[in-house]
């Protein structure tokens, strides 16, 4: 099994140092994109716990007030406050620090159940992954990051354009495949897009290739359309192979705050869901929005993007996230 984002520890495996550097250079990218979402949500509530030399009953109710408006949710604010409640009530929190700390911790337990990677099943060739989201959110650069990851790591990756609702968004991918030696298979815009990632998969095993990632549209005439559109790629993909595809993948803008979780729900119900890649955490100040995903959705991070760039989607991890948001 391969985690895409993180490298063998193999032969080829980079320098802890390297490793190190690689780490650092994200985790400020990191911090640098959550800086709306920390001046919104956390660095209040940091200011205003550090500031009393005691928790107490006064001081909770502001914390919730400060987390029920930061895009955390009802259920996640809940948690939060009751495990404070709870230690308070123990004597646990000698000072405002523990009480910063017992939070945080707190945080990152809302976030660790859906911290799993993303890791390539090496006995299902090609792995496939369908991206769904609703347009805009970010699928086709989630893709093309993902590509480059895996073709960094040595791996065989193809990708079917199957939005072919867009005219553009056929060549942006061909265009994009070209530049980065990554095959793209494509039909005429308006083609059947299931029809398209069926011959993909087919030219995929054709070529052996280990990891097929399709591309899909994001709006349609209706909101119907698209879900349909969705469950029969699905069904049809399956005929080729009944375990494809491996992994149905929803990019979600995180700047959309509390629709994230609707639209989130909607996918699951008419494809179901194995993972989330949570886009545009920077430049929002609603990067709170993924504890009320963790907490009501139960469906693994696979990813987080900061940015545009290449460096910018990292596999989710609870603690970096959550030291970040606080840093
Ligand atoms: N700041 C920021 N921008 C992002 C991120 N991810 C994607 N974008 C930008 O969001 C815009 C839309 O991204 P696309 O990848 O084209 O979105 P899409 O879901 O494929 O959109 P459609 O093809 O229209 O359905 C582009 O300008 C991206 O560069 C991110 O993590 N941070
Ligand atoms: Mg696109």
């Amino acid at each position: 099994m391969l985690n895409i984002f993180k490298r063998n520890k193999s032969a080829d495996s980079p320098l802890p140092e390297e490793e190190n550097k690689e780490k650092t250079g994200f985790f400020k990218r990191l911090t640098q994109g959550l800086a709306k979402t920390r001046s919104r949500f956390t660095s209040g509530i940091a200011n205003l716990i550090l500031g009393k030399k005691t928790l107490d009953k006064d001081v909770l109710e502001l914390i919730e007030t400060q987390l029920l408006t930061a895009d955390i949710g009802v259920s996640a604010t809940e948690q939060l406050i009751q495990s404070l409640t709870q230690k308070l009530a123990r004597n646990e929190l000698s000072d405002s620090q523990a009480a910063l700390t017992s939070l945080q911790t707190e945080m990152k337990n809302i976030l660790l159940p859906c911290q799993i990677p993303l890791t390539l099943q090496e006995d299902k060739k090609p792995y496939v992954i369908l991206v769904v989201g609703i347009n805009g959110s970010g699928k086709t650069t989630t893709i093309g990051k993902m590509a480059k990851h895996l073709q960094a790591a040595g791996k065989k990756v193809m990708l079917a354009a199957g939005d072919t609702f867009r005219a553009a968004a056929v060549e942006q991918l061909q265009v994009w495949g070209d530049r980065n030696d990554i095959p793209v298979i494509a039909q005429q815009p308006g083609a059947d897009t299931a029809a398209v990632i069926y011959d993909a998969l087919e030219s995929a095993k054709a070529r052996a290739i280990d990891v097929l990632i399709a591309d899909t549209a994001g709006r349609l005439h209706t909101q119907t359309n698209l879900m349909e559109e969705l469950k029969k790629v699905k069904r049809v993909i399956t005929k080729l192979d009944p375990s494809a595809p491996h992994e149905t993948l929803l990019v979600l803008d995180a700047s959309i705050g509390q629709n994230a979780l609707n639209q989130a729900q909607q996918f699951h119900q008419a494809i179901g869901l194995t993972g989330l890649a949570i886009t545009k955490l920077d430049g929002t100040a609603k990067g709170g929005i993924i504890f009320a995903i963790a907490k009501q959705l139960n469906i693994p991070i696979r990813f987080i993007g900061v940015g545009e760039g290449i460096d910018d989607l990292r596999t989710f991890d609870a603690d970096e996230f959550v030291t970040a948001l606080f840093d």
